[in-house]
């Protein structure tokens, strides 16, 4: 059975997590914590102010991994593995594919002083596999949550 092979959504976020390359195009503060036009407008921005910066001044996008395990997404140093951000899963409030390019997808995150902030990222496989990825975590996550309280009934 092929079903066999593959691991729970569950075991695959455990631990360490599943981890994806990619590159960090940018990320701003934002009105809204979510909407899709809000998403599009940053995204393009961002993309315009990155390539900007690589035939203004030679910069290249800064080479990522996304870490997704069961606390949330991290952005780690592709070399170091350094945590350059922190998103805990509960604080994702909207995440969304790059209409135009298969590569990209951003997600809107609520940060400590109420502001949110947009992460547009580019991704070196297609971002529907990091968008799923994203979208299995929270219904694992909802899953635990609703054992946890199913447990603590009686
Ligand atoms: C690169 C090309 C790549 C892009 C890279 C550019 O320009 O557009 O597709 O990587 O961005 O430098 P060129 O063709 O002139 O070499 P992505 O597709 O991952 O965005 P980068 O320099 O920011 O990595």
């Amino acid at each position: 059975n092929e079903n066999q092979q593959e691991k729970a959504p569950l075991n695959r976020f455990e631990g360490e997590g599943v981890d994806f390359k990619a590159k960090l195009i940018g990320h701003e503060e934002v009105a809204e914590p979510r909407g899709d036009k809000i998403c599009v407008d940053t995204m393009n921005k961002l993309k315009f102010i990155a390539q900007q910066n690589l035939r203004g001044s030679g910069i290249h996008k800064p080479r990522i991994i996304l870490n997704i395990n069961l606390t949330g997404l991290q952005i780690l140093d592709e070399k170091s593995r350094a945590v350059l951000h922190q998103h805990h899963v509960h604080r994702i409030s909207f995440i969304s594919r790059d209409p135009n390019d298969a590569r990209a997808f951003g997600y809107i995150y609520g940060k400590d002083d109420g502001k949110h902030e947009y992460f547009g990222i580019k991704t070196m496989q297609a971002a529907d596999q990091v968008v799923t990825a994203l979208k299995d975590l929270f219904q694992v996550v909802y899953e635990l949550k609703k054992k946890e309280i199913e447990g603590t009934e009686e």
